[in-house]
């Protein structure tokens, strides 16, 4: 038992116990990829994308690369959170009037259900990469909200409940391209509308030089006793490009602008051959985790490569008490 997460048993979400000898504080599920090369008809390849429990089963927002190259997001189920039957077309969003409007692209979703709302956050085309928002109650009709920030910012990640009677999401500011920098902002809004109060929470750099280049929000955070723990991606810049591995940090229950513990060290970097051979190689980019909260079960999913979806598992305590021994807040 353990009772650090804040939140409701899901005994069934995909588990497997750490491997003899696996000094990680993360380690991969033996499955994986769970998604591979040309999914479904209208995808060549589906990652960084994010799933969530329902009902005893589980549902996805998944970044599905369709086969002319454009990032495009597509529903899906599954009864395991493994294999997943997703499409087999795009989610149709429409505007709060219920009239058509799609996106032009959209990727790196992160799924979450605040009350009796789903919503999906995503980064959308506004003239310029920025932040997507959009909500749901019954996976049939997706309704696109107003972009909560302008160009140019990816990686929005919202909380799964308000703090301080406010909603609060993170961003990460960054420019038309592929963004040589970029540190993480909390900004918070009493109606998912209206977002200010923004604060800097933490940027690229330290001595690891493994998110020396920028670093980005991941999965919705998780609530736990000791803080929000959220995993993040790390970016460091290589002779080969970029090279995108996994980091966590847990933040201050009430100011998740405080950071109390970062990894100093990546806990997950690419070093499977789906992790560093593929349509982007040597990327490992977190989107969701799903947890048991009396266990302290998490299975964290990321893409791989910008091919493949992935599962890592970590436990919390575990998983803290790593982090609290091997930090660098800086
Ligand atoms: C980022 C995003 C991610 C992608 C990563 C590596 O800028 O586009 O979707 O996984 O680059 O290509």
């Amino acid at each position: 038992m353990s009772n650090t997460i804040i939140g409701k048993a899901l005994p069934n979400i995909p588990w497997e116990d750490k491997p003899k000898g696996c000094i990680d504080a993360v380690w991969r599920f033996s499955g994986n990829p769970v998604i591979g090369w040309n999914p479904i008809p209208k995808a060549a390849r589906i990652f960084n994308s994010a799933v969530l429990p329902h009902e005893g089963k589980f549902v996805g927002a998944f970044r599905a690369d369709q086969r002319n190259g454009r990032a495009t997001l597509f529903f899906g189920r599954s009864d395991d959170a493994i294999h997943w039957q997703i499409g087999p077309d795009p989610i149709e969003w429409v505007d709060e009037d219920g009239k058509p409007n799609p996106t032009s692209y959209a990727y790196d979703p992160r799924f979450l259900k605040i009350d009796d709302t789903f919503y999906i956050v995503w980064c959308d085309d506004m003239h310029g990469a920025s932040i997507g928002l959009g909500k749901t109650k019954d996976f049939k009709t997706f309704t696109r909200l107003p972009n909560p920030f302008i160009p140019f910012n990816r990686n929005g990640v919202l909380f799964p409940r308000k703090v301080g009677g406010k909603y609060l999401m993170l961003s990460r500011p960054s420019d038309s391209g592929h963004t040589p920098f970029g540190n993480i902002y909390l900004s918070e809004s009493p109606d998912l509308v209206h977002w200010g109060k923004h604060r800097f929470v933490m940027g690229s750099g330290g001595k690891g030089w493994w998110q020396g280049t920028k670093v980005g929000a991941g999965p919705v955070p998780i609530e736990t006793t000791e803080g929000w723990l959220l995993f993040y991606h790390g970016v460091s810049f290589t002779c080969n490009g970029f090279v995108y591995s996994i980091g966590a940090t847990l933040l201050d229950i009430d100011d998740p602008s405080k950071v109390l513990y970062r990894t100093r060290d990546y806990i997950l970097t690419p070093e499977k051959p789906y992790e560093t051979t593929g349509f982007v190689s040597n990327v490992a980019f977190p989107c969701a985790n799903m947890y048991d909260a009396p266990s302290g079960r998490i299975a964290i999913y990321y893409g791989a490569a910008d091919t493949y979806t992935a599962i890592a598992f970590t436990q919390v305590d575990d998983l803290l008490a790593y982090m609290k021994a091997n930090s660098e807040v800086f």
